[in-house]
């Protein structure tokens, strides 16, 4: 096992492996940009060094520096979290290079589920099914024509490198077709340095449903069910549930054969998350594939009793999974509060958080990195803090989940909690009616 691991990473996920790594007995070592240097994770670290200035692209992203960092404090391990270099396949390849084990998938594993396009057929030939689309990214204007022609519209144009929802149009008839090839093409150029676009049907009222899979390095993979993720603003996912209410055992047991398929199929090993959309009536499709530990993890921890963190450590230290399936018992809901006002449009506010108070209670758990004092730097992602109720129903997830938002208190900083606890109570919550259009109840027209 490790004995040092270093943290290419900040805010709650910062803290999160820090406490990982202390209850493995892992000595943990925080990366901070002079930004953080008050940060709760170069606080709570064992130890903790300076990589460079505010800007990301200095700091947490910069390859040389993190890899320094962890020659000089002799890490011989790096968790990059989420985000930042979690998926940069060069980055896991310059980790192995200087024998420092990244914990994580394999730079080839990442370099295929970052291409999107090239997974989505590997996933596919696997027999998987995907959205009908293009085969791979396409290559002229006239195969998109006749394409399009027989998928049929509305169509949705991604980018083979893309996320977030940067580099995604849809498109309603062939001239719009070429409008948003070439928008989505030049953003995700832009964006990520390559701008090859696919085609898939665009799925109306289809609900994103993933699955979480372990895979250690002996071949052994493992689902650990799947996590709701539908309610979204702008790509920004506000509340995660398991279970999914549209989900009965023999579908669920089928998404999950899926899900293991799809790992396999592009070689993965550690924590993983596939992504599928799921139409009303059970008809689902893979599209993609997230190689890293995802924020919304805590809700499969609450059912399943595993500590993903500690098993990515496990996983990639070299260990086998001492389990081939998991029984996730009762419900667990996350709620995410960003530092944002809803009421002016989710204007950023960022500052110091001149008070805090943290729900808790039977069945809350709180992930977070503020405190009384800190200063929210505006270089960072605003997320507060992910506030996870369990329960042995669903009603009673809820109910906690709701008490829990309203007990959330920022001041000098906005939080979105509120609007956490309006969509948690509202009835298409309490009657699982889930899907990407709840939202809009909750949100100004104009938003
Ligand atoms: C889609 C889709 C509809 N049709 N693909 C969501 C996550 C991102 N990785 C891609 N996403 C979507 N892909 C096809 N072919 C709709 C979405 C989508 C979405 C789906 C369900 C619930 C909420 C959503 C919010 C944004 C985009």
């Amino acid at each position: 096992m490790f004995r040092r691991i270093l943290i290419a990473n900040r805010g709650e996920i910062a803290v999160r492996i820090i406490r990982a790594c202390r209850e493995m007995g892992i000595t943990s070592i925080a990366v901070y940009s002079t930004a953080d240097k008050e940060a709760l994770h170069a606080q709570l670290a064992d130890e903790s060094i300076c990589i460079g200035p505010p800007d990301a692209i200095d700091s947490y992203l910069k390859t040389t520096s993190i890899i320094a960092a962890a020659e000089v404090t002799d890490a011989q391990a790096i968790h990059p979290g989420y985000g930042f270099l979690s998926e940069n396949a060069q980055f896991a390849g310059i980790c192995r290079e200087c024998n420092v084990a990244f914990i994580g998938p394999r730079s080839e594993a990442i370099a295929l589920s970052g291409n999107k396009a090239a997974c989505r057929e590997a996933v596919r030939k696997a027999g998987v099914p995907t959205v009908p689309g293009s085969e791979g990214v396409i290559k002229n204007e006239e195969e998109v024509l006749e394409l399009a022609k027989g998928i049929g519209f509305p169509l949705l144009v991604k980018a083979s490198s893309g996320g977030g929802g940067r580099g995604m149009r849809i498109a309603h008839n062939d001239a719009s077709l070429k409008h948003a090839i070439s928008t989505a093409s030049a953003e995700a150029e832009a964006a990520f340095g390559y701008g090859g676009v696919y085609l898939e049907k665009f799925v109306e009222n289809a609900r994103h449903v993933e699955f979480q899979i372990l895979a250690d390095e002996h071949g052994k993979i493992v689902s650990l069910g799947e996590r709701e993720c539908s309610i979204q603003r702008r790509h920004q996912k506000i509340i995660e549930e398991t279970p999914c209410t549209g989900l009965n055992a023999s579908l669920r047991a089928k998404m999950s054969r899926a899900a293991v398929k799809a790992a396999k199929a592009i070689g993965y090993t550690n924590a993983g998350t596939v992504e599928f959309l799921l139409c009303p009536d059970g008809q689902f499709y893979f599209i993609e594939f997230n190689a890293r530990i995802q924020v919304e993890h805590p809700v499969t921890e609450e059912v399943t009793g595993i500590d993903l963190v500690q098993e990515q450590i496990r996983v990639a230290a070299g260990e086998a999974l001492g389990y081939s399936t998991v029984k996730p018992q009762g419900f667990a809901i996350e709620a995410r509060v960003y530092a944002e006002n809803p009421d002016e449009n989710f204007r950023p506010s960022p500052g110091r958080i001149r008070m805090v108070h943290m729900p808790g209670g039977p069945g809350i758990r709180v992930d977070t990195h503020i405190f009384p004092g800190y200063d929210m730097p505006r270089y960072y992602e605003s997320m507060l803090a992910k506030v996870i109720a369990r329960g042995g129903t669903r009603e009673i997830a809820i109910n906690r989940l709701a008490g829990a938002l309203d007990e959330f208190i920022t001041k000098g900083v906005d939080n979105t909690a509120r609007l956490g606890a309006r969509i948690v109570r509202g009835d298409r919550f309490r009657r699982g009616d889930i899907g990407p259009d709840l939202i809009d109840e909750y949100l100004p027209s104009a938003g």
